[in-house]
């Protein structure tokens, strides 16, 4: 049975400003979740977001009380093995809170991958990829740091696909800015942008047309989230692909996306998602519908970016790879063994369950001092 349901709140500096529209991040809270079962397994889940509330609507703080006050209660005592039961429960009584069910769910399903003695990616479908190709983000704000940046990678043979974070000054600005950094790294380096929602419709289309014949191949959430019959103008008109990222809530998203042919690739998260199945369930409704995957994160640390690893390497379609770089963002490592990170790829871990070890003693010395014990382990009587 669910024995104990503990939840962590660890924050992490990052290697450098990550500067999105929405907010500059200098560190990273991760949402651990860590579920222990009579039988003596154990498993670990993230519920990681950015920025607070500046990206979100939920906090790392509002995931870490809704967890311990509202979502834990309900499955202490359950069977911990049958993981689909226990998030039916959760669904049925917990409106929203898709991050804090991903983090409960990815814990369920770790303690019980490794309990069968299989890789979690197995319980999903089964994986059809064991390396994933692994974009970076450029988010200094600086060409030349950007630049150098992007040639550091490319001579480590870590990534060749770019990620630049734009939508903070302005139109024309932002554009100059991508196309000198697409002209410096050249034809066979894939240059994207993510406007994180931060323009309207007509710039949008002014900007997207240079882009595209700037050679950019990918443009992410260039407007509102909630404009979706823009989004759905803006991929009709170019012919660059255009990427839905905080539009998409879950399979109810994806499929009214999908039916409004409002983007040409989703950028699948598993929290965005409500968790692994949603997740699993958001690229099916793509896959039926013609629409392209790429992976996407909310730049979690080792846990988050296992589990997305796991979904990851279950999709048929992967058109355009995945930004699975979370843990490279991070000054400090919580795995005993990092994620593997070679030749442009991460290697999907092959061990049971997430196929990782957290390093406890690290996590015990970094986490956020608890400031309400009582909740903070939730134990069955
Ligand atoms: C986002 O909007 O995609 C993912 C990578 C990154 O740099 O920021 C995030 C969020
Ligand atoms: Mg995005």
């Amino acid at each position: 049975m669910i024995q104990q349901i503990e939840t962590i709140l660890v924050d992490v500096p990052t290697i450098r400003p990550h500067k999105l529209s929405v907010v500059t991040m200098s560190t990273q809270t991760l949402v651990m979740v860590r579920i222990v079962c009579s039988d003596g397994f154990e498993g670990w889940g993230e519920a990681t977001t950015i920025g607070g509330l500046n990206y979100g609507e939920e906090s790392p703080e509002s995931i870490k009380v809704n967890i311990d006050t509202h979502i834990a209660p309900l499955i202490l005592k359950m069977p911990a093995s049958q993981v689909g039961l226990a998030m039916a429960k959760i669904n049925k009584v917990i409106q929203g809170n898709r991050f804090a069910k991903c983090g409960i769910e990815t814990a369920l399903l770790d303690a019980q991958s490794r309990r069968l003695g299989i890789p979690m990616s197995e319980l999903l479908g089964g994986r059809l990829r064991d390396e994933l190709p692994v974009a970076w983000t450029l988010a200094s704000g600086d060409l030349v740091k950007d630049i150098s940046e992007a040639e550091k990678m490319l001579a480590l043979r870590r990534h060749r696909i770019f990620k630049l974070k734009i939508g903070l000054r302005s139109v024309d600005d932002d554009v100059k800015h991508v196309l000198a950094i697409k002209r410096a790294l050249g034809e066979s380096v894939s240059v994207r942008v993510d406007v994180n929602q931060a323009w309207n419709e007509i710039d949008a289309s002014r900007a997207i047309a240079e882009l595209e014949s700037g050679g950019v191949d990918l443009i992410e959430q260039p407007i509102r989230a909630e404009n979706k019959a823009g989004m759905a103008r803006l991929a009709q008109k170019f012919s660059v692909a255009i990427m839905a990222d905080e539009a998409l809530h879950g399979p109810a998203s994806a499929f009214e996306m999908a039916n409004l042919a409002a983007a040409d690739v989703f950028a699948v998260k598993i929290a965005q998602s409500g968790g692994l199945t949603g997740a699993c369930l958001v690229s099916q409704i793509a896959q039926l519908a013609g629409i392209s995957l790429y992976g996407g994160t909310m730049l979690e640390g080792a846990i988050g970016t296992a589990a997305s690893a796991h979904v990851f390497s279950t999709f048929k379609d992967l058109a355009f790879g995945t930004e699975l770089f979370g843990p490279l963002l991070l000054t400090e490592e919580l795995l005993c063994e990092p994620l593997v990170y070679k030749d442009f790829m991460l290697q999907v871990p092959n061990k049971p369950g997430l196929g990782v070890e957290i390093d406890q003693d690290k996590l015990n010395r970094m986490r956020r001092p608890d400031t309400n014990q009582s909740f903070s382990k939730v134990k069955a009587a």
